[in-house]
């Protein structure tokens, strides 16, 4: 009785801090990092394409006031000066009216929350005004002096959970998580940030912490805002950042029972997959059998902020915009396969890794510009507005929880599959044209492949794709063709 109690106690403890569910409104899927934006921009893109296109949440960069370096790196807002909401994306009115401008139209904020660590040595002058003097650990913004921070130290050793979480990375001030007056100075910017209408965090070097530091904090987090539209006791998603590519001592395990990880390994294998390195028909057991965290645990991402640019573990093997076509092949099966939570990597063009978003005088970020086909320009990649990813987005919402079913694959790098019988995809990486009768699972009728055009009214601008009474249809796509998928779906039936 005694030890079913006990069991019954832990069980509940778990639920109360787990945070996996995502806040999307209904029938809405897909996040989309937009990456240095500035909030004003993000709330005209809410309303003007996000919202209308599908997307169901945006992940923004730190909103709090960060150290002003040099050159002005992209990375400079991973190092804090405090934790007013003043950035060079915006202040603190222009993100409150962006949540609320965002939310209205259906489509969620997730901010990047940086709490394991303030700035480095020399870095003391902040986006918002503060200064800090980092030498000696003191930030007055917040404030936290040096009683706030573990001993100074060097990670030397990820192989030594001490040394990964004790220690500083790359010489950031490392915060005591265990300190309470620490863990209140979170809780308030996390909860006044849940105040302003955001649904969830992405928990920033998470690996860093000790999970029970965490699933306090955590277990201290208001519920969502329901003025801004949520139901009255969700809680926010909670995505942690966790490096785990196997191979070290502290293991995304030690995190799954309190939210999500940013499951790393979906993007190493996906890019091994689409650059030739792994077999595409072996995608037929896509997900835990990869290594992955659980469905409902994996914020998955072909390329994310750090990788893309060869920052952080790993890297070798990611896709990014810069090859294009793979890339997109890998975007619409992350988005074609039910597996994971799916995140839109939406960058800046960048040559230099250092390099920071484009500016109009070297400070202040610029708008993006935008093409009458949708894409962007002026410096800003936007492949969240690139055709064959945003409707992948809509093809994700139209299949809902309809199952893989009709696998087909030819033994190598073609492949195709459905979803229940509201989509259906197909995907070419061999070097010889795939030219088959398939299997789509779908109603009889034309469809307009959605990844080649656009459906407008009756017709399309791009492959029609005829389905028989048996559900057939021929299927081809060169190996030379600009894109290597086809997609249809029951929303893009002619
Ligand atoms: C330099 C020296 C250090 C020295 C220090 C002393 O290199 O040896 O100790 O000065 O002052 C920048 C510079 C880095 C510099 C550091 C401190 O690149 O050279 O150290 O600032 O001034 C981003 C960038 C980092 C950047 C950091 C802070 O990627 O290059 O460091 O922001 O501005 C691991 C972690 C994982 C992490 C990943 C990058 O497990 O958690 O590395 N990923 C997240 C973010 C990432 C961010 C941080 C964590 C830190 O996604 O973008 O790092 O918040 O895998
Ligand atoms: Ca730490």
């Amino acid at each position: 009785m005694f030890l079913t109690k006990g069991l019954i106690c832990i069980a509940f403890l778990a639920l109360a801090n787990a945070q996996f569910a995502t806040n999307y409104a209904s029938g809405r899927n897909g996040m989309v990092h937009l990456f240095e934006w500035k909030w004003d921009d993000i709330a005209a893109e809410c309303e003007n394409f996000l919202g209308p296109y599908g997307y169901a949440g945006v992940q923004v960069s730190p909103v709090n006031e960060n150290a002003v370096i040099g050159a002005r790196p992209w990375w400079e807002r991973y190092q804090p000066i405090s934790y007013k909401l003043t950035t060079r994306s915006g202040n603190e009115a222009q993100f409150a009216s962006m949540v609320s401008r965002c939310n209205a139209v259906g489509v969620r904020i997730y901010v990047d929350v940086v709490f394991n660590h303030m700035s480095a040595d020399g870095n003391s002058y902040g986006t918002g005004g503060s200064t800090a003097d980092p030498s000696s650990k003191s930030f007055p913004g917040v404030p936290f002096s040096s009683l706030d921070f573990n001993p100074t130290c060097a990670i030397t050793n990820y192989n030594d959970p001490t040394n990964v979480r004790n220690c500083e990375l790359v010489g950031l001030r490392d915060l005591n998580q265990g300190n309470s007056w620490v863990q209140d100075k979170i809780v308030d910017f996390l909860n006044h940030l849940t105040n302003l209408g955001v649904a969830g965090f992405r928990v920033d070097a998470a690996k860093h912490m000790w999970p029970g530091d965490l699933a306090v904090i955590y277990g201290r987090l208001n519920n969502l805002n329901t003025a801004h539209g949520f139901s009255s006791g969700a809680k926010p998603y909670i995505f942690q950042e966790v490096i785990d590519l196997g191979g070290e001592s502290i293991s995304k395990s030690e995190y799954t029972g309190m939210g999500a990880v940013t499951e790393f390994r979906h993007s190493d294998s996906i890019g091994k997959v689409f650059r030739g390195k792994d077999q595409l028909r072996y995608l037929t057991n896509w997900g835990t059998a990869w290594g992955f965290a659980a469905s409902d645990r994996s914020l998955i991402f072909v390329d994310n902020h750090d990788n893309q640019r060869g920052h952080g573990a790993g890297g070798a093997d990611v896709l990014t915009y810069k090859v294009a076509k793979q890339y997109k092949m890998a975007s619409a099966f992350m988005l074609a396969h039910p597996f994971g939570t799916p995140r839109v990597m939406s960058s800046f063009a960048f040559d230099d890794t250092d390099q920071g978003p484009p500016t109009t005088d070297g400070h202040n970020i610029a708008s993006p510009v935008f093409n009458s086909d949708l894409s962007c320009s002026g410096g800003w990649v936007c492949e969240h507005r690139w055709r064959q990813i945003y409707n992948m987005v809509a093809f994700r919402n139209a299949v809902g929880d309809d199952q893989v079913s009709n696998w087909w694959d030819n033994g190598s790098n073609q492949i195709s599959f459905s979803r229940g019988s509201r989509g259906f995809v197909a995907f070419n990486n061999d070097n010889y044209d795939l030219n088959s009768s398939l299997q789509t699972g779908l109603p009889a009728g034309s469809y307009c492949d959605v990844i080649s055009g656009l459906k407008s009214g009756s017709s399309c601008t791009g492959k029609t794709i005829v389905v028989g009474s048996d559900g057939r249809a021929n299927i081809n796509i060169a190996s030379n063709a600009d894109d290597g998928v086809v997609a249809i779906h029951v929303n893009a039936k002619l």
